[in-house]
């Protein structure tokens, strides 16, 4: 490896390993990484899966790919040889944001597993050149500008396919930009990216993501999730839409024609796995393209139907596209004879007007349509596959019960262990060897250290060093210094109602209310947000708002900072999320119960042996059930009385306002004196009046039982055995959420892939 890395520094800088910049060693080391996956074979068979996603959260590849491929360690030497820290050049990757949260990273554990399995299969995506948003903080509240990340060397590359795209007024060139996916000491598969050939980053300003909507040619691939508060960016997404399914559809039938294979037979070759509704419109091109290639409607139809499978992510009806038919006309004209006769085929067999494509507000549901037209339904976790079936989906359960079925999120260790923690998979490894690399569930080996002080004591300094770790990284990113001997308590995901962030945001007041009135807790306690909210998303900028608010009120208050603290990381990402992560000791996740669909963060946190805080909700129950109710943290309303509520209006935010003198004071606090002094009083106000005037997502309901929880928490900390002990046997029972797991699950039961 040394020598390749002097010849690609001489050949490019005329420089050395010795004499180069630090940003000349990371681009050398980019080309040998790309090129040493890209010559790794590809995962074959006689079946080929192609996961569909308008996310792919892939992060910073440096060091995660030098992992795949067992060079990391090489690395690591050559590099201390010459001077530098490998830990320092990974951080001047450029990190993509080509996705949201959850469902865009759990796509890109996916590709990490799927090719560590050594199963054939793709992902096929949009290369978005500015991707979500880069937030910034400004006036203590969020700003978006564009987040930049293709540079000159990069991991894209360039395929000679290109295809057509059809829109009503246009028809739009697809390039497309490979990725290669290195799997674990396996073979390699990879990331289709489809980019637009016109597409022009000059119409986007320096500050802000401000661009003309109708420039299609020039902005269909810039952003990812452009703001759809309007008609125009609404049509952007369906342009994007349809330009992802398109280019991908027509991929998939080269591939397999290339390969001699009958499409008659496309469902014996291939598998597509629809993440979420965003790709739901592949079901009616792939049947518009296999009738150009001599099918009927009808054979079309069925060739389809048992070629694609449909993952869930969410009950949020927000979620769950329904697209105007009048839009689609507008932008892809050839599609609609294709989604009527799919509606009219439905409204032959049901009567029930609440399975129908095509609702009567000529609105098109893209759920529906994955379902009767898939052969799989799956949702990500236990809790959540059981709500569809019984509540959200009932309908379609009833007519097709096989369909249905569960497929419990997971994460790579590669990434979430191996890399962002390698004290602790090092230590790991030397209690119980490496057989947990491959096979997650040998983690369980650790419980027999449960009682060895020695071993507790040591997963004690390494939370100490990883704490250490992020204390560098906050003071040299945001100027901020964290002590390192306080209780992390960490919330870091989307910012969504949902998922309560004002919850915890009503506990610091409580708590700032607590010291001033003279309580001081026994250690100092940290409090760290990290979320970023959708641009058009008000209520959900108001409570970031809020928490800059409290923070730069509490950072200069000397009689409260010095025992509680709350800050919020700025930007929050995959690689930031590295960072916080194997920090904390404490995990929140407190969404209103029924509501997350599982959550993957709350998996991570569990294997770097943070102890979750949270509600009965998503992957939280399965957590609970590996651990033991002794060895995490359940409180608040359960999904079936939430689910009451809502079926029966019951909950009224008011009433518990004006009932729990305790509530009315923190939620007054929002507006009162102290934070107006510092915050915007129409932002303030507006959460203020949303909270006792709606609050949707219960707020209300599980604050004081929160509160409660929280401080016992606090107090079980101090009692260092015990909570070491819960530590260990969190990360012992993670296993089960490595995405090898849910990989083999998937291919077992939808995709049999050989
Ligand atoms: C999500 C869910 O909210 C989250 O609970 C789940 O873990 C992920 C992955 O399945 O999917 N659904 C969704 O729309 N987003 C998610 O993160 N954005």
């Amino acid at each position: 490896m040394e020598e390749k890395l002097e010849a690609l520094l001489a050949g490019r800088f005329q420089k050395n390993l010795d004499n180069c910049t630090k940003e000349e060693l990371f681009e050398a080391l980019l080309l040998f990484t790309r090129e040493a996956a890209e010559k790794l074979p590809a995962n074959t068979g006689r079946k080929k899966l192609y996961y569909i996603s308008a996310e792919f959260l892939i992060g910073k590849l440096l060091s995660n790919n030098l992992i795949n491929l067992g060079l990391y360690e090489e690395a690591e030497k050559i590099l201390k040889k010459h001077g530098y820290e490998l830990c320092e050049i990974e951080e001047l990757e450029a990190e993509p944001s080509l996705g949201n949260g959850g469902l865009g990273r759990l796509a890109a554990c996916f590709l990490d597993s799927i090719a560590t399995l050594g199963l054939p299969g793709d992902g096929i995506g949009l290369n978005y050149h500015f991707g979500l948003f880069q937030q910034k903080f400004q006036n203590h509240k969020q700003k978006e500008v564009k987040n930049p990340w293709i540079t000159k060397e990069s991991w894209l590359m360039k395929q000679p396919d290109s295809f057509l795209v059809q829109f009503k007024d246009f028809a739009a060139e697809a390039v497309l930009y490979d990725i290669a996916v290195p799997g674990y000491e396996s073979g390699c598969g990879r990331l289709h990216l489809f980019d637009v050939k016109t597409v022009d980053e000059r119409i986007v300003p320096e500050d802000s993501i401000d661009f003309d909507k109708e420039a299609i040619r020039k902005n269909l691939t810039l952003f990812l999730y452009p703001d759809d508060s309007d008609d125009a960016g609404r049509k952007l997404r369906i342009y994007q839409q349809y330009f992802m399914v398109s280019s991908g559809a027509q991929l998939i039938l080269k591939e397999c024609e290339q390969q001699g294979y009958d499409l008659r037979k496309l469902h014996e070759h291939v598998v597509i796995q629809i993440n979420d509704t965003h790709p739901s419109m592949v079901i009616p091109e792939l049947i518009r393209l296999l009738q150009e290639k001599g099918f009927s409607m009808d054979e079309a139809i069925d060739t389809v139907s048992k070629t694609c499978a449909y993952t869930n992510h969410t009950i949020l009806a927000e979620a769950l596209e329904k697209w105007p038919l009048e839009y689609l006309e507008e932008v892809v004209p050839q599609l609609i004879p294709v989604i009527k006769e799919l509606d009219k085929k439905v409204r032959k067999k049901y009567a029930d007007e609440s399975v129908y494509i095509i609702d009567e507000n000529e609105r098109v549901h893209m759920a529906h349509m994955d379902i009767h037209y898939g052969f799989s339904v799956n949702g990500v976790a236990a809790l959540h596959t059981e709500i569809l079936k019984k509540s959200e989906l009932k309908n379609f359960y009833d007519i097709y019960p096989e369909k249905f079925n569960n497929k419990t999120n997971g994460i790579t260790f590669r990434r979430w262990f191996l890399h962002c923690n390698r004290q602790l998979s090092k230590y790991v490894e030397d209690l119980i060897g490496n057989g947990f690399k491959k096979n997650a569930e040998e983690l369980e080996k650790l419980l027999v250290y449960k009682d060895d002080e020695k071993v507790l004591q040591r997963l004690a300094e390494i939370k100490l060093e990883k704490k250490l770790e992020f204390k560098k990284f906050m003071e040299e990113t945001q100027g901020i210094e964290i002590n390192e001997n306080s209780i992390i308590d960490v919330q870091v995901k989307r910012l969504h109602e949902y998922k309560r962030q004002q919850m915890n945001a009503l506990y610091a007041i409580y708590k700032y209310l607590d010291i001033k009135a003279g309580n001081k807790p026994k250690r100092p306690i940290t409090m760290i947000f990290g979320a970023k909210a959708a641009p058009a998303y008000v209520i959900a900028k108001d409570i970031i708002h809020l928490i800059l608010c409290l923070q730069e009120l509490i950072e200069n208050d000397p009689e409260v900072c010095p025992y509680f603290r709350v800050l919020m990381i700025e930007n929050y990402n995959v690689s930031k999320a590295a960072k916080v992560i194997p920090a904390a000791d404490i995990s929140e996740q407190i969404s209103l119960a029924s509501k997350e669909a599982s959550g993957t963060g709350n998996m991570k946190f569990m294997l770097n042996g943070a102890l979750t805080l949270g509600t009965e909700d998503g992957a939280n129950v399965e957590i609970r059930d590996l651990v033991g109710e002794e060895n995490i943290y359940i409180f608040g309303k359960k999904p079936q009385e939430v689910l009451d509520l809502y079926a029966e209006s019951a909950y009224c935010a008011k009433d518990i306002y004006k009932k729990d003198s305790l509530i009315q004071k923190l939620v007054d606090f929002i507006t009162g004196k102290e934070l107006l002094a510092i915050g915007e009083k129409e932002s303030l106000s507006r959460l203020h009046k949303e909270l006792i005037g709606k609050d949707w997502f219960m707020t209300l309901l599980d604050t004081r039982e929160y509160i409660r929880i929280k401080e016992q928490v606090y107090a079980d900390y101090e009692n260092q055995k015990e909570w070491n002990q819960k530590v260990l046997i969190n990360i012992a029972k993670a296993g089960f959420f490595s995405s090898d797991r849910t990989i083999a699950q998937y291919n077992e039961g939808i995709w049999h892939l050989k």
